[in-house]
């Protein structure tokens, strides 16, 4: 079933812009002509959304500029969909070469995988998106009312299972890509074709899904793709000889959430049964399709998955998806997360190859004057492309995993990162700093409350000092900051989470599993960063001399009582 558009019957703003956008093309076309401004028309930057681009304005420069009565200073964010995470380093070098000549000089690494442009000027636009294509990535679907790009683990020790899940990844990302022959026809210059078929939005239909859609495939025992955190989650499950034997599938996690709203929370998914790998492509499918027809058109604040998840009941759910499938979920299989999150330095897979992980700060690739990490890394994988070997992986966890390298060439590139200063695991940084997380926040989300990005690396500094103090240096915990709710850094999945409220003051979240199966909880709602250390610094002491040996501190603020016991579910 899917919706006709009816304009009187209260739907969102949103759903009238898709409705009347033929299939995402609005004035996109005629907007990027226009020398006149920096900005496209209001109601097509909801649908560059679906094309991987966000229009933005540097925040920092936005009171100046209206003094001076100019226009806020209009460039673009461009989201890069990379299913699973995984690029050649051909690609890498493309992106590189495109944030030097049209962007901010810097390539973000995002907690989805996904690379992003900041500060594109309109007039490059078209030009970026271009040549990305032309290296064979793409843009599509990285943002708006659709799937978004399909994560995978990258669990290095894993390699076997690694190339199955992802194979798994890359059906999912391709059954459900858009169809429309919009994103072609503005960014690549393809024509219609006249009198040919009309032109169809099959799985989505013109007014797409109610809201994002998004889905992770994790192998355990490493859930660094924070997978309950997802509309639908796929656990990889071994068959006992090291083979794939399907997935446990999970529905209806999401963490976005409004200050004072207290309808909208975030939620983790619930598993809901066993599918064989052959399947899971259909499965997607079909609970893509449920979201579609079930969603709330109505409000968007409500309209993610799992609030129709809560609102009709998880036996409604499984009835209708076995219904739409004609077959039936098998019973979930036992599974276990050892922890979130990434590790750092080389590891042999089982495939005899090696795996090097690196820290990248926040996610943010750039050149500093003490580490010039963008240029490192790009010797790094010239080297690489001259020799045809290796891939790329980014990490959910906005950190880069050097992938399947021979001996040879793992001296080769360790020479090389040693060269630029850099160290696999960064080392210098704190286990705490390695494990912590922030979003990009100000100065380009629109939607930022606070600093994330720009602030964390100061803030662990002082927790640093205090981890020291305790005796705690070699100890990590997760802290994950976001300059507002929404969630984008996963604060709401730290041992400490930090959401941004007002300039400098963030909610206190605490007791996360370091595991990433327990969210935290509210503890304190506005505190500045004296507030915060005054909160954090006994706490931390306490834990220090009465925790369980290799208790983690999210699990030590829940078992001593200084946040509520929720329970973690279990398989
Ligand atoms: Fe996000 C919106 C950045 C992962 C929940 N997110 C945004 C926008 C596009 C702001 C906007 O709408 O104007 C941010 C762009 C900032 C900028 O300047 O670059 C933004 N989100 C990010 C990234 C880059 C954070 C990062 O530092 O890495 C992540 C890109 C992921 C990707 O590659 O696709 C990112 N966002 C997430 C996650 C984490 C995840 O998916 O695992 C979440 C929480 C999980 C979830 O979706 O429930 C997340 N982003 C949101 C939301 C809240 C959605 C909701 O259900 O309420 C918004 C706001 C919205 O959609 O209206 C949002
Ligand atoms: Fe922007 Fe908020 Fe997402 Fe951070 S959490 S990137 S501030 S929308």
């Amino acid at each position: 079933m899917n919706r006709p558009v009816d304009e009187t019957a209260g739907l969102s703003a949103n759903e009238r812009i898709k409705a009347r956008s033929r299939l995402l093309r609005g004035s996109i076309l005629e907007g990027l002509k226009d020398p006149l401004t920096g900005a496209i028309a209001e109601e097509d930057t909801q649908l560059t959304k679906f094309h991987g681009t966000y229009q933005q304005d540097d925040r920092d420069l936005r009171q100046e500029r209206l003094a001076q009565k100019l226009e806020p200073l209009y460039s673009f964010m461009i989201r890069v969909r990379v299913p699973g995470g995984v690029c050649t380093p051909r690609q890498w070098l493309e992106l590189d070469r495109l944030a030097t000549r049209h962007a901010n000089g810097t390539l973000r690494l995002t907690t989805r995988q996904a690379f992003q442009f900041h500060g594109v000027l309109k007039r490059n636009l078209r030009d970026t998106i271009y040549r990305i294509n032309q290296s064979l990535l793409d843009t599509l679907a990285a943002c708006g009312d659709v799937n978004r790009n399909v994560m995978c683990g990258v669990v290095p020790e894993r390699s076997d299972l690694h190339a199955q899940a992802y194979g798994a990844t890359v059906a999912i990302a391709d059954r459900l890509l858009p169809q429309t022959g919009a994103y072609h026809e503005i960014w690549l210059g393809r024509q219609r074709l006249a009198g040919g078929e009309p032109e169809r939005e099959p799985l989505y239909g013109e007014t797409y899904l109610p809201r994002k859609f998004k889905i992770a495939v994790a192998v355990p025992p490493r859930n660094d793709v924070d997978v309950y955190a997802n509309d639908l989650g796929f656990i990889a499950i071994e068959d006992g000889t090291g083979g794939l034997a399907g997935f446990n599938v999970c529905v209806g996690g999401g963490l976005g959430r409004t200050h004072g709203e207290e309808e909208t929370y975030p939620r983790l998914a619930d598993v809901i049964g066993f599918c064989r790998p052959d399947r899971v492509a259909d499965l997607a499918q079909q609970v893509v399709t449920i979201q579609r027809d079930y969603g709330d058109r109505q409000n968007r604040k409500r309209a993610r998955f799992k609030y129709t998840i809560d609102d009709r009941g998880l036996d409604w759910f499984r009835e209708e998806l076995q219904r739409r499938l004609g077959w039936k979920l098998d019973e979930a299989r036992a599974c276990h997360f050892d922890q979130s999150g990434d590790d750092y330095g080389w590891v042999q897979g089982r495939d005899g190859l090696w795996y090097g992980t690196l820290f990248i700060e926040n996610g943010r690739v750039a050149d500093r004057p003490d580490y010039p990490l963008m240029t490192g890394l790009r010797r790094v994988v010239e080297a690489l492309e001259k020799r045809g070997r290796g891939e790329l992986r980014l990490t959910g966890n906005q950190n880069l995993c050097i992938a399947a390298l021979s001996d040879a060439d793992r001296q080769m590139v360790e020479a090389l990162l040693s060269e630029h200063g850099i160290m696999a695991d960064r080392s210098g940084a704190s286990a705490l700093r390695r494990a912590s997380m922030a979003c990009v926040a100000l100065p380009t989300c629109g939607l930022a409350m606070a600093e994330a990005e720009r602030y964390l690396p100061h803030l662990v500094s002082r927790l640093d000092e205090i981890m020291a103090a305790s005796g705690l240096s070699d100890d990590p915990i997760v802290v994950r900051m976001t300059g507002c709710p929404n969630g984008c850094g996963r604060p709401y999945l730290g041992e400490v989470g930090l959401v941004g409220k007002s300039p400098g003051h963030y909610q206190l979240w605490l007791g996360a599993s370091p595991q990433g199966d327990r969210l935290n909880q509210l503890y304190r709602e506005s505190l500045d960063e004296e507030e915060l250390l005054a909160i954090l610094t006994p706490l931390i002491r306490r834990y220090a001399v009465e925790r369980h040996p290799q208790e983690r501190f999210g699990d030590f603020v829940v078992r001593v009582g200084i946040v509520d016991n929720p329970m973690a579910f279990e398989i």
